[in-house]
């Protein structure tokens, strides 16, 4: 049977016949028609399917839903003309179907009629005229052509009969190519047949294709005013930095002005429909635009920082970012409807901070109790070059529509100034438009001209609707160009002459706004030169204040940071011990399996174990110390959310968090169980990203300082995926933006023979960039140590990023388990760990050894040194890399008078913690005056990779440094 293609061209004239025919069999016996065209014939809207019904002379009769259709014969001939005055789609009737009487010449009319009309819905956009430069030439396919469809010359003023398509009961085909061209080849171009869900699709045409006005907002004279005087602030704050401030870098909006009125229009429509918060993350270009016009930034904070005055007072400590990076928040008013804006701070990778945004609304729409995910709106401004290129976008989307991660939609804008640097698209991209990766999403895709002002407000408010109606993503293109270089000092016209060439004569779209107004005698010219004028003189007076501009204090302890502070002090243990009862209420909980449940086998003798633990008070292993973590922070008001790959069963079958019943796949969150009206839990094994999905939970921690959000990586070696958002975000944030986060990566890490890429977390790359108190990097080897760093991270009044090295063989090892006594009253966390041994080891005076390490190799360490009965050689492990703990530090090695000090790694010489430790070990040496001046290397030479594939070769390095280790 003959395929359709996807592209429509099978829909030529010569099968319009067949086409009825291959219909009436798909009614009658759907099976009988190949999948190809029956997923067609299902996409069909009420109206298309309707009439090809009708024209299929099927006797098959829709079961659940009966319909009236009107018959040709019931339609009296009339005047073409007549027909448009139809306003809307005829109502339909319930009743007998009744039995068109259909010459065979009018059905193939309707038939041609409805194939040109799906071409335009899927395709017209490619006629729209979207471009302001005009410089794209257009290919026009043939399948535009009526006569690709078999209509002659002489068909053109024939009534065909339509049945409501294009809100149209008859129409000639004239006018159906008018209605085509208004729609769908202005300046709006709509893709939104990719749309799997019906209902989606039928909801965007209705409101493009409504006869009153199609595709278009009529706007009243006060509607045309305010997008023009958007226009003029927009337009006349570039003009006037640019005149103010020549050659200094801003990344200006110009040419993409209609952005701003766009933006008013999301957050007015918005509030109507119940907004109460926005989030924007958006790039550099037009960010001090939308910093002044949308969030209300003050202007003479914005020239005072343009003087190179700093954007927070002097004694606010940090390192300070570029004023195009800066986020701020802020509150507006619209007609009653306050929303409260916030803008993300970014760093100059373009597109990550979207998860972060996503993850930030996240948390917002918890805190404020907003399930349907209606009132915080997340707005992502990007730009062409960036959208298309950044793999971070197609995960961004990707993760939108998941149990885990979904905020009811995100509204995208792309400023499509056709050109990124100095790269134009067809260098730039495959595809024909920036915002094609949306396309996987079934998000429609709204082009628009951005010298258009009311069409690019119509889309924002179709945008709105959309996402507030259907709760999921939604893209407005709007196509416009670049005034000057990529920065305001660059030369456009060395890579783009033309182009340029074309932009010096353009007109501003302000202007032409405002004579489009003066024509259509809604304004005098002189009115509109009123509103550049009185904008002027504003920003001439806050130009003036600047010089006399202080900062106020920053605002980053306020709403849910309150109560919180900069950190401070040395041990910074917070109290994290847990009363014996409460550690054992929780026990239970989590190895009680609820009546009726059938549990795994092997797991239930998992649970057994850990009964068994918790009853005689030895033996709590890592997994259970974790949970014991979990829940107790949850019966304390403490929210958790845990995700990242697999972590449900945890990738080393360790964690158990979720259960399923055996004989139904039901599942069972122990830790949602712990009491009555306890707090949030959430468990998401996440999709197999690590760059999103870190940004995402990276972005919850900026906004929920009450929840404890860990994302664990499937093996540590796998974080690189996610660097940008380590390296611009979570270790430098809160010294460029002063915006702190508790965050935690757990990242299974250790030398255990399974080759490269499933050995190392890279350790090293974290600690070299420790700073400034910038985070934590902890490799720590006890469940209660574990049990007390999770712990402590909501037990403090400050925040701070936590990097975890996590054990893999460690889970099940019997040497790393914890008495519950280490959990309880008394108990905290320990930067450094004596040796376990201690009490059966030489005097300290005749220790002539000291082996520092950190992590698992404690382990390798501690059972050769029984093996080998040796006692004058102690083991110390720094549990807490960074900030190191030299004090400690110091008072453990202190006894140990006459002993060398060594350093040992299981990880190459060129990595783990040695080229960072070393210096910081040197200094604890010099400080208790320690005759060794400065410890010593013990472990793997230098190497490329992270580790060997050869499981021989690693078991022999292995055996290698711990007997170096333990040979004085
Ligand atoms: C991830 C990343 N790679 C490269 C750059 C350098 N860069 C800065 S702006 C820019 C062009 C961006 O073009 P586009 O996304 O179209 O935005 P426009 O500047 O045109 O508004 C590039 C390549 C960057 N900032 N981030």
């Amino acid at each position: 049977m003959t395929q359709p293609k996807q592209d429509m061209t099978f829909l030529t004239g010569m099968n319009a016949e067949y086409i009825a025919h291959l219909y009436g069999e798909f009614l009658n016996n759907p099976s009988r028609v190949d999948e190809s065209w029956r997923s067609f014939f299902k996409g069909l809207d009420d109206n298309e399917a309707e009439l090809l019904r009708e024209l299929s002379g099927a006797s098959w009769t829709p079961k659940e839903n009966v319909k009236q259709l009107r018959g040709f014969g019931s339609v009296p001939d009339q005047p073409a003309n007549d027909y448009l005055n139809i306003a809307s789609r005829p109502e339909k009737k319930a009743g007998a179907v009744a039995s068109p009487q259909v010459s065979r010449e009018a059905a193939l009319d309707s038939i041609r009629a409805l194939m040109l009309i799906r071409t335009y819905r899927f395709r017209g956009h490619m006629l729209a005229d979207l471009d302001p430069l005009g410089l794209k030439e257009k290919t026009v396919s043939p399948e535009f052509d009526p006569s690709y469809y078999g209509f002659r010359s002489e068909d053109y003023n024939r009534p065909i009969f339509l049945n409501g398509m294009l809100g149209l009961e008859y129409a000639t085909l004239r006018e159906i190519l008018d209605a085509l061209k208004q729609i769908y080849c202005g300046t709006i171009g709509v893709e939104y047949l990719h749309l799997g869900n019906l209902q989606e699709r039928e909801w965007i045409q209705e409101r493009i294709e409504n006869r009153e006005h199609y595709n278009k907002t009529d706007f009243t004279v006060n509607g045309k005013r305010a997008i023009l005087a958007r226009l003029t602030a927009a337009e006349v704050f570039e003009q006037f930095l640019h005149k103010k401030h020549t050659g200094t870098k801003r990344f200006g909006l110009d040419g993409g002005e209609a952005l701003i009125p766009a933006i008013e229009q999301i957050m007015k429509r918005g509030g109507q429909l119940g907004l109460k918060e926005i989030n924007i993350g958006m790039a550099h270009r037009g960010r001090l635009n939308v910093l002044a016009n949308v969030m209300g930034k003050p202007f003479t904070a914005i020239f005072s920082e343009f003087q190179g005055n700093p954007s927070v007072p002097d004694d606010v400590l940090g390192s300070g970012d570029v004023k195009y990076h800066l986020g701020t928040s802020s509150d507006r008013d619209f007609d009653g409807n306050v929303i409260h804006l916030s803008l993300t701070a970014n760093p100059s990778h373009l597109e990550f901070v979207n998860p972060v945004v996503i993850g930030k609304v996240r948390a917002k729409q918890r805190q404020r109790g907003d399930k349907e995910r209606s009132q915080v709106l997340p707005l992502l401004l990007h730009g062409d070059a960036a959208f298309a290129g950044q793999g971070v976008t197609a995960e961004t989307l990707m993760i939108s529509e998941l149990p885990g991660y979904r905020v009811g939609g995100t509204i995208h804008i792309v400023i499509n100034n056709q050109i990124g640097f100095t790269t134009t698209p067809n260098y730039g991209r495959s595809g024909p438009y920036p915002t094609d990766v949306a396309k996987m999403l079934e998000a429609p895709i709204f082009h628009v001209n951005g010298d258009d002002p009311e069409a690019v407000v119509h889309v924002a408010r179709l945008a709105t609707e959309f996402r507030h109606e259907f709760k999921k993503d939604v893209v407005i293109d709007i196509v416009c160009y670049r005034r000057y270089g990529h920065n305001e000092g660059d030369e456009p016209a060395f890579t783009q002459p033309l182009m340029y060439k074309k932009i010096a004569k353009q007109e501003t779209t302000r202007a032409i706004y405002a004579r489009q107004l003066v024509e259509e005698k809604v304004m005098t010219a002189a009115e509109t030169q009123a509103f550049v004028d009185e904008f002027t003189a504003q920003l001439e007076d806050d130009f003036k204040a600047a010089n006399n501009y202080k900062p106020n204090a920053a605002d980053f302890l306020a709403g849910a940071w309150t109560g919180l502070t900069v950190a401070h002090g040395d041990d910074r243990r917070g109290t994290t011990d847990v009363p014996e009862k409460s550690l054992q209420e929780v026990g239970k909980i989590l190895t009680d399996v609820p009546d009726g449940f059938e549990i795994n086998s092997k797991l239930a003798r998992v649970l057994e174990a850990k009964r068994q633990a918790l009853k005689t008070g030895e033996g709590v292993d890592w997994a259970t110390a974790e949970g014991l973590a979990f829940g107790t922070l949850l019966s304390e008001g403490f929210d958790v959310r845990l995700t990242g790959q697999d972590v449900g069963r945890g990738t080393f079958s360790q964690r158990h968090a979720i259960w399923y019943d055996q004989s139904n796949e039901n599942k069972h969150i122990p830790l949602k169980h712990i009491r009555p009206k306890q707090s949030k839990c959430e468990i998401y094994d996440s999709p197999l990203s690590e760059m999103a999905v870190l940004g995402f939970e990276y972005g919850y921690s900026l906004a929920d300082p009450k929840t404890l959000v860990l994302w664990e990586a499937q093996f540590g070696d796998f974080v690189n995926g996610a660097q940008v958002i380590i390296d611009q975000f979570i270790c430098s944030g809160e010294s460029k933006w002063l915006r702190m986060s508790g965050l935690v990566m757990l990242l299974p890490h250790g030398y255990e023979g399974q080759g490269p890429e499933h050995s190392s977390a890279r350790p090293e790359r974290f600690l070299q960039n420790c700073a400034e108190d910038n985070w934590q990097i902890v490799n720590c080897t006890t469940p209660a140590n574990y049990f007390h760093v999770l712990r402590r991270q909501m037990h403090r009044d400050f925040r701070k990023p936590l990097v975890m090295m996590t054990p893999k063989s460690l889970l099940r090892h019997k040497l790393a388990v914890s008495k519950v006594s280490e959990f309880t009253t008394g108990s905290s966390f320990h930067r450094v760990l004596w040796d376990d041994d201690r009490e059966t080891l030489a005097k300290p005076d005749k220790i002539k050894r000291v082996v520092l390490c950190t992590g698992k190799v404690y382990f390798d360490l501690l059972q050769a040194r029984r093996d080998k009965k040796i006692d004058d050689i102690t083991i110390l492990r720094v549990e807490q890399m960074y900030p190191f703990p030299i004090n400690s530090l110091g008072v453990e090695i202190a006894p140990f008078k006459n002993a060398e000090v060594v350093w040992c790694q299981e990880e190459p010489k060129n990595q783990g913690a040695w080229s960072f430790a070393e210096p910081y070990i040197e200094e604890t040496l010099s400080r208790i005056k320690h005759k060794s001046a400065r410890p010593r290397y013990i472990g793997r030479e230098a190497s490329a990779a992270p580790a060997t594939g050869l499981n021989s070769r690693h078991v022999a390095e292995q055996n290698k440094l711990v007997n170096e280790a333990l040979t004085v």
